[in-house]
C-alpha cells in the first residue's frame, strides 16, 4: 500500500503567504509555488458508504471576497473572528455564480499573463468560514477533513490551527484533524484563491469557476479502519472464471455472499462469475471488514487488454459509442447535484451512448459509482491541460519542466488512488492538450506501476510514447479510413512508427456538436464498423455550458463567453454539446442514438427484414421486436416479430407477415422496432433501442387530369386570377389563395449560418458562411423580367442576385391550376461562375400568424439536414410551429423537416394551407425570418412577428463539423447547378 511519502506528509504547520516556500531562489507564496500541497494525507480509494461515521459540512457558509491574494491578514481563521458583516454562500458552489464577481470563459488562452508560475495581483480570493457542532455520539479520535473539489487553491484552518493547503481543483484532498475537533462550535476557515500555479495546469476549454464546488466532509477514522483498499477483479473469458483479490491496509476479510467467498485481504480466489461489461454491468455485492470498519463493495469482474492491435475487454474488441462529458449545470456550474449526474447517465443510456471520456478531469466520484451500476465504459482523464502554452510554441510548458513534475504526479496519484476500484474505468488518460514532455512520461510510468490493469490514453503526443492506444481528435473521414487500414502517414522515427501502427485507434474527440450538427456521424460509424482497428470515439461534447442569465426584462437565457464582460473570451465555443444546457436533448443526440444503435434493422430478402446484432457482448434476448405496417402514417396492422437471440456480431433474415390489405395509392412501409423486453435500471420496458423502415409500396399519384386547367384571367385591382390563386400582375407574386392573403412564394437561398457554416477561426478559409456573405446571399434582390399569361399557365421569369455581384440565379415560376389546387414548377438556372455551394434552394412564403400547428407526412419528428438525417423516420407528425424550432444557445438555422410528402399548416379550427411535393421537399416554419434568426445572439433576441415564415426547399447544404472538425463531405454539398422542383398548394378547411 502506498505510504505517506515526503511529498505527501508535509509539514505540520504549513508555509503561508507571509512565510513563503523557501529553497527556490525567489521564494514564492504557496499559491504560486508549483508544488502541489502541504499537510495533506496520501490519497486513497473513495467509497460512498461504510459504518464509520461521516458528516457533511455543506450548507450556508460565511463568505468574503477580496480582489487580491496578497492580503496577508489571516485573522479571519480565528474561531472568535466576527464575520457578521460577511455574506452567506452556499457550499458546495462557485462564488462567481452566487453574485460575487463573474465567470470567465476562454478556450485555450489563459485569462492571465503566461508568466508561470506567477499570477496577477488581481487574484480574487474568497475567505470562507463555517461553524459546526459534532453530531451526538461522535467519538473522539482520528478524523479526516475531506475536500472533493476546490478551484483552484485552498488554505485551510480548523479552530484557528492551520492544517495545510492544496491545489488540484477536481481532485480530493484530506487533512488529519481529529486532534483539533471539539464537540461544540468548531470553526473551519478556508481561503480560496481563484488563480494559482495550479491554474497553469487547468487550462481546459470551459468556464473558470472558482470556489469550494464539491462536498466538504468530516470522516471519523476509528482505530483499524480502512486506510486504503484496492479491488482486483479480473475475468478470464476462456474459462469463465473471475479472480478476486482485495488489498487492504490494514488487513481484514472480504466476503462475497453470492459467490460463497470469504477471503483474507491479499488472498485471491478464482470462481465462476458473470463478467462486468458496459452492456451487462453485473456487480456482486461484497463487504470488506477490517478491525475498525465495514465497507460495502460492489465488485465487477473484467479484464482490459491491448492485444493483437486491438483494445479488448474480456477477450473481445469493444466499440466506443462515446461522449466527452464535462460536469455542468446551467445554474450551479460544476457544483453538480446527484440528480444531474443520474440524469446525464440515464439520457446517455437511453441514447445508446456506451462510453464516457471524463473530459478533462476526474468527475465527482459518485458519477463513477453510477457508471459501474448502469454500465458505461469510462476513460478517466486526469485534471491536466496546459493548452495555452501552445500559443508560445510550448515554451515553458509545465509538463516538460521538472519543477512541475511533483504536481503532475500528485494529480495522477489522486485520480488513480481515488478511482482505482471502479470496473467502469477501463483506461486512464494523462490529461488533455498538454503537448509533450517528461512530466507526462513520469505520470505514465507511475500509473503503469501502480495499476498495470488499465491501458493508458493521451492524445497530445503523436508518437504515442506513453500510451497504449493511438488517439486523435477531429481527424476527417478519409484519414480515419487510412488509419483503419494501418496506412497512416508514418512517424519520422521508424521504431515509434512501427509501434504506433500496431496500436488500436480511437477518436477521443470527433463530431463537434456545436449548434446545429454534427454532420457526418453515419460516415464515421461506417468506418468504425469497417475497420476493426477503429474502435469508435467520443463526440465532443455532451452538454452545452450555457449559464442561465436574465435580460433586464427578466427573461432567462443561456449565456456564453462575453456575456459577463470578460476582457478575453471565446464566445459560444463553450456551447457544443449534444444536450442543451438544461439537458434537453438536441437533434444531434437523436441522430447519434440512431447512428450508433446496437441493432441494425434493414431491408433483407423479399418479404423479410435483416436484423444485425451490433452489441459487443449482449445477445438480443433483452429485446422484444415489433413490426407495424403503415400507409401514409396510418398503422394498418402491427404485431410482435420473433427474432432469434442472435449472438453479438450475428445477423439473420426474419420473415415479415403477409402485407395487410389497404387503400391503394398510398405509400406504405414497414417499421420494425427493437424495444427493451423488461425494465432496466436506466429505462422501462418498451423503451426503443433501435428501429428501421423498409419500403412496402410506393405512392401511386392520382391520374393527371385529362383536360387542361383553367386559363389565367385579369381580375380587379391589378390581379391575375388562376384557379384558387390571385397574383400581382406586376410582380407575378401570389397574393391570395382561396381569398386568404399570403406573401410569396419567392426563391430563397439564405439560411442563418450555423456554427459549422461559420467554421472555427483556425480552419482554412474561406469558410462557407464567409463565402456566402461575400457573394451576398444574405441580401439577394429579385428582378421580375416578365409575367406571361399562357393558355393554362402563368409564367413569371425573374433574376435573383445581390448588389455588387455579377452572379445570379434565373428563377422561373410556372403556375397552373387543377380544381382547387395551384401547381408551381420552379426552374432555377445559375448564371456566372459560382465559387461556393448554396445554403439552401427553395421558396419562402409569409403566412398568417394564426397558422400555429404543422401536420406533415414525411421525415420526423425532429429536424434533419442532408448529413444529419439518420434519425428522421417517415411518418405522420404534428406539432405546434414553435415546437419545430430548436433553441440553439446561439440562434442559427434549425428546424428543417426532411422528405416531406405533404405539410398542412393549420389554425386552431383546422383551416389552413396544404403543400404537396412531387414527390418530396423540405419544410421549415418559424415565426421569424432567417434574417432575424441570423441577427440574434441569444434566444431572447427572437420575438415572434405576425407571420409564419414557411420555407419549402428543394435542397439544403449539409452541416458538417467545421466548427472544430471536417466540413461537409462532398456528397452533401449543395452545389450550384440547374434545378427544377414542383410544389402543389391548396387551402384546407
Ligand atoms: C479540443 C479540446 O480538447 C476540447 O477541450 C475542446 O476545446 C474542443 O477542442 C473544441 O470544443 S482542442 C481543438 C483545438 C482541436
Amino acid at each position: 500500500m502506498p505510504l505517506p511519502d515526503a511529498e505527501h506528509a508535509g509539514p505540520r504547520s504549513a508555509p503561508d503567504a507571509e512565510h513563503p516556500v523557501s529553497g527556490s531562489p525567489h521564494p514564492l507564496p504557496y499559491y504560486e509555488d508549483p508544488s502541489p500541497s502541504s499537510g495533506c494525507r496520501p490519497p486513497r480509494a473513495w467509497y460512498a458508504r461504510s459504518d464509520a461515521r461521516r458528516m457533511s459540512l455543506h450548507g450556508a457558509w460565511r463568505f468574503r471576497l477580496s480582489p487580491t491574494a496578497r492580503g496577508a491578514d489571516t485573522t479571519f481563521a480565528r474561531p472568535d473572528f466576527d464575520d457578521a458583516d460577511w455574506d452567506d454562500l452556499r457550499v458546495p458552489g462557485h462564488w462567481v455564480l452566487a453574485g460575487h464577481g463573474a465567470p470567465v470563459y476562454t478556450n485555450t488562452r489563459y485569462p492571465f499573463p503566461v508568466d508561470p508560475p506567477h499570477l496577477p495581483d488581481e487574484n480574487p480570493t474568497g475567505d470562507h468560514r463555517h461553524a459546526f457542532d459534532l453530531p451526538a455520539g461522535w467519538e473522539p479520535g482520528p478524523a479526516l477533513l475531506r475536500f472533493e473539489g476546490v478551484e483552484s487553491c485552498a488554505r485551510v484552518w480548523l479552530n484557528g490551527q492551520e492544517v495545510g493547503h492544496f491545489k488540484g481543483s477536481r481532485l480530493p484532498h484530506e487533512f488529519e484533524v481529529g486532534h483539533l475537533l471539539r464537540a461544540r462550535r468548531n470553526v473551519l476557515a478556508v481561503r480560496v484563491h481563484q488563480w494559482s500555479s495550479g491554474s497553469y495546469l487547468e487550462d481546459q476549454d470551459q468556464w473558470w469557476l472558482p470556489g469550494v464546488f464539491r462536498e466538504v466532509t468530516l470522516h471519523h477514522r476509528p482505530a483499524g479502519s480502512v486506510a486504503d483498499h484496492f479491488v482486483h477483479a479480473s475475468y478470464d473469458h476462456r474459462t469463465g472464471l473471475g479472480t478476486l483479490r482485495v488489498e487492504c491496509d490494514p488487513a481484514g476479510r472480504v466476503t462475497v455472499a453470492e459467490l460463497g467467498l470469504d477471503l483474507a485481504t491479499g488472498q485471491s480466489a478464482t470462481v465462476p462469475v458473470t463478467p462486468w461489461t458496459a452492456e451487462t454491468p453485473r456487480l456482486y455485492d461484497a463487504e470488506l471488514r477490517t478491525p475498525g470498519e465495514r465497507v460495502p463493495l460492489r465488485v465487477g469482474f473484467r479484464t482490459v487488454r491491448v492485444q493483437d492491435g486491438l483494445l479488448t475487454v474480456n477477450g473481445r474488441r469493444v466499440l466506443f459509442r462515446g461522449v466527452n462529458r464535462h460536469e455542468f449545470d446551467p445554474r450551479y456550474g460544476r457544483a453538480l447535484g446527484p440528480e444531474a449526474m443520474r440524469r446525464d447517465l440515464l439520457l446517455m443510456k437511453r441514447h445508446n451512448v456506451n462510453a464516457v471520456r471524463t473530459s478533462h478531469y476526474p468527475p465527482h466520484p459518485a458519477f463513477l459509482d453510477l457508471c459501474d451500476e448502469l454500465g458505461l465504459w469510462v476513460v478517466e482523464e486526469c485534471d491536466l491541460e496546459t493548452h495555452g502554452f501552445g500559443q508560445q510554441e510550448w515554451r515553458g510548458n509545465p509538463v516538460d519542466d521538472d519543477a512541475w513534475t511533483p504536481a503532475l504526479l500528485d494529480r495522477a496519484r489522486r485520480m488513480v488512488e481515488r478511482d482505482k476500484n471502479h470496473p467502469s474505468v477501463i483506461m486512464w488518460s494523462l490529461g488533455n492538450e498538454c503537448g509533450t514532455g517528461r512530466g507526462l512520461s513520469a505520470m505514465a510510468a507511475w500509473m503503469r506501476e501502480r495499476d498495470p490493469s488499465r491501458p493508458l490514453h493521451y492524445e497530445g503526443d503523436p508518437s504515442c510514447a506513453d500510451t497504449d492506444v493511438y488517439s486523435r481528435m477531429y481527424a476527417d473521414h478519409a484519414e480515419v479510413a487510412r488509419i483503419g487500414r494501418r496506412e497512416e502517414e508514418p512517424l519520422a522515427d521508424p521504431a515509434a512508427d512501427a509501434r504506433r501502427r500496431q496500436l488500436p485507434f480511437l477518436l477521443c474527440e470527433y463530431a463537434h456538436a456545436m449548434g446545429n450538427g454534427p454532420g457526418g456521424l453515419s460516415e464515421y460509424q461506417r468506418l468504425f464498423e469497417t475497420y476493426e482497428r477503429c474502435q469508435g470515439g467520443f463526440v465532443w461534447e455532451w452538454i452545452d455550458h450555457g449559464l442561465r442569465k436574465r435580460t433586464p426584462y427578466g427573461e432567462t437565457f443561456f449565456a456564453y463567453g462575453g456575456d459577463f464582460g470578460e476582457e478575453l473570451h471565446d464566445g459560444n465555443f463553450v456551447c457544443d454539446g449534444l444536450v442543451l444546457p438544461d439537458r434537453v436533448p438536441s437533434p444531434g443526440l437523436a441522430e447519434f442514438k440512431k447512428v450508433v444503435e446496437p441493432v441494425r434493422i434493414g431491408a433483407g430478402l423479399p418479404r423479410a427484414v435483416r436484423i444485425g446484432n451490433l452489441h459487443d457482448f449482449a445477445d438480443l434476448s433483452h429485446l422484444a421486436f415489433r413490426w407495424s405496417y403503415e400507409a401514409e402514417g396510418d398503422v394498418l396492422a402491427e404485431g410482435p416479430l420473433t427474432v432469434p437471440p442472435l449472438a453479438p456480431g450475428a445477423s439473420a433474415e426474419v420473415a415479415l407477415p403477409p402485407k395487410p390489405a389497404g387503400r391503394r395509392g398510398r405509400e406504405a412501409l414497414w417499421t420494425v422496432r427493437a424495444l427493451l423486453a423488461a425494465d432496466t435500471p436506466w429505462a422501462a420496458a418498451d423503451h426503443e433501442v433501435a428501429w428501421g423502415q423498409l419500403p412496402a409500396a410506393p405512392a401511386t399519384p392520382p391520374p393527371v387530369p385529362r383536360s387542361a386547367g383553367p386559363r389565367p384571367r385579369h381580375g380587379e385591382g391589378n390581379l391575375i386570377l388562376l384557379g384558387p390563386g390571385a397574383f400581382d400582375a406586376t410582380t407575378g407574386v401570389l397574393r391570395y389563395l382561396d381569398g386568404v392573403q399570403l406573401e410569396g412564394p419567392r426563391l430563397d437561398v439564405w439560411r442563418a449560418p450555423t456554427d459549422n457554416d461559420e467554421g472555427a477561426p483556425w480552419q482554412p478559409g474561406p469558410r462557407p458562411a464567409e463565402q456566402w456573405r461575400r457573394v451576398g446571399l444574405h441580401r439577394m434582390r429579385h428582378r421580375v423580367a416578365t409575367v406571361e399569361c399562357g393558355r393554362d399557365t402563368l409564367t413569371v421569369r425573374t433574376r435573383v442576385a445581390s448588389a455588387g455581384s455579377g452572379l445570379a440565379l434565373d428563377a422561373d415560376y410556372r403556375w397552373s391550376a387543377d380544381g382547387g389546387r395551384l401547381r408551381l414548377e420552379v426552374s432555377v438556372r445559375p448564371y456566372g461562375d459560382w465559387p461556393c455551394p448554396l445554403p439552401r434552394l427553395g421558396v419562402r412564403m409569409g403566412l398568417c400568424g394564426s397558422l400555429m400547428t404543422a401536420r406533415w407526412y414525411g421525415g420526423g419528428p425532429g429536424e434533419a439536414y442532408p448529413d444529419t438525417r439518420a434519425a428522421a423516420r417517415t411518418g405522420l407528425w404534428s406539432m405546434p410551429v414553435d415546437a419545430l424550432q430548436t433553441p440553439y444557445v446561439r440562434p442559427q438555422e434549425n428546424g428543417a423537416r426532411i422528405g416531406t410528402r405533404w405539410v398542412e399548416l393549420a389554425r386552431s379550427d383546422g383551416s389552413g394551407l396544404r403543400v404537396e411535393g412531387e414527390p418530396e421537399f423540405w419544410f421549415t416554419a418559424r415565426r421569424w425570418t432567417s434574417e432575424q434568426l441570423d441577427a440574434a445572439r441569444h434566444t431572447t433576441d427572437l420575438t415572434p412577428g405576425d407571420r409564419v415564415w414557411l420555407h419549402l426547399d428543394h435542397a439544403q447544404h449539409g452541416i458538417g463539423s467545421l466548427s472544430c472538425g471536417p466540413g461537409v463531405l462532398p456528397e452533401y454539398a449543395l452545389t450550384v447547378a440547374p434545378a427544377r422542383f414542383v410544389l402543389v398548394l391548396r387551402t384546407v378547411r
